[in-house]
């Protein structure tokens, strides 16, 4: 998109937030951490809100990217270098989202499931969980069903939260889900699940308790099915 030689000559703070948006979709695209660190920093100076440059800057920015890979015109080389700067403006991010003084309302375990290194939508699902109020064990990426196990075995959670990105992973959810009713503690805990490739109805079809589309309807469905869930209690 933009040479770097251009990019040399701009000075991020003189555009206007629509400018400066745009070119952080560029920058995001061109994998320019430094930039898009900047560029957060100036649009939360300005006065957005944390999840405004999540999701205008960051996440529009990061969709485009998927498009053009998708269509083979970017690589996972030059992806890498975008999912690079997207975290380099997560990381500036995170404190503002996850700041609750609170107690936590829940406890969560969450990860990628084997076969799927995809970790961006999962760690601002986390992200999301925590500024909700949950404590949240985020186990990573390629996470078999004894890693969920040895996860729910310690810290004993509310909510086991699934994610997958590709459609050869998506079945695995429910090898970890069967594996919990085998063992007879599938319905000690809620089961969330969430990743691009997936649907409400490939969501019940696997037992899971819901799909969640985003990080915000995650953060939401976990605090209603965990308050409902007490109720009953
Ligand atoms: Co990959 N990749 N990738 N990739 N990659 C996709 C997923 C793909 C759709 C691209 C495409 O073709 N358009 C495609 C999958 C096709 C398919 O299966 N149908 C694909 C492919 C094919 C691959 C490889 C196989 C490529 C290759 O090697 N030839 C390979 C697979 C590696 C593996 O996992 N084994 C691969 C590798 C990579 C990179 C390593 C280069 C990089 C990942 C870097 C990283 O994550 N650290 C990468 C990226 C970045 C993408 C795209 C471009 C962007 C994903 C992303 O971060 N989106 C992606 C294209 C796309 O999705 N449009 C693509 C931004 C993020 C905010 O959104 O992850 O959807 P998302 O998360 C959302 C929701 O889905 C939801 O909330 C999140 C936040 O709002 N959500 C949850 C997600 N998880 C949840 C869990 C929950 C709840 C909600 O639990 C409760």
């Amino acid at each position: 998109m933009s040479d770097d030689a251009a990019d040399d000559e701009i000075d991020l703070s003189s555009l206007n937030d629509e400018d400066l948006t745009a070119q952080m979709h560029d920058d995001l695209y061109d994998g320019l951490a430094e930039e898009i660190d900047e560029a957060t920093r100036i649009l939360l100076n300005r006065g957005w809100g944390p999840e405004k440059v999540l999701n205008v800057a960051l996440v529009e920015g990061m969709r485009i990217v998927g498009i053009d890979f998708r269509d083979g015109i970017l690589f996972v080389p030059e992806v890498l270098l975008a999912a690079n700067a997207m975290k380099a403006g997560m990381a500036i991010l995170r404190p503002l989202l996850v700041e609750t003084g609170a107690e936590p309302i829940g406890t969560v375990v969450i990860g990628t499931v084997k076969g799927d290194i995809h970790d961006i939508g999962k760690n601002l699902v986390a992200m999301m969980l925590e500024g909700a109020g949950f404590e949240v064990f985020n186990l990573g990426i390629n996470t078999d069903v004894d890693e969920f196990l040895a996860a729910i075995e310690e810290h004993k959670p509310d909510i086991i939260g699934m994610s997958a990105l590709l459609t050869t992973t998506m079945p695995y959810m429910r090898v970890v889900i069967d594996t919990l009713t085998e063992k007879g503690i599938r319905d000690d805990h809620i089961v969330l699940v969430g990743g691009a490739p997936l649907n409400e109805e490939f969501s019940e079809a696997i037992g899971a308790d819901a799909y969640c589309r985003d990080a915000a309807v995650a953060a939401e469905t976990a605090s209603a099915l965990v308050m409902a869930r007490r109720a009953t209690a």
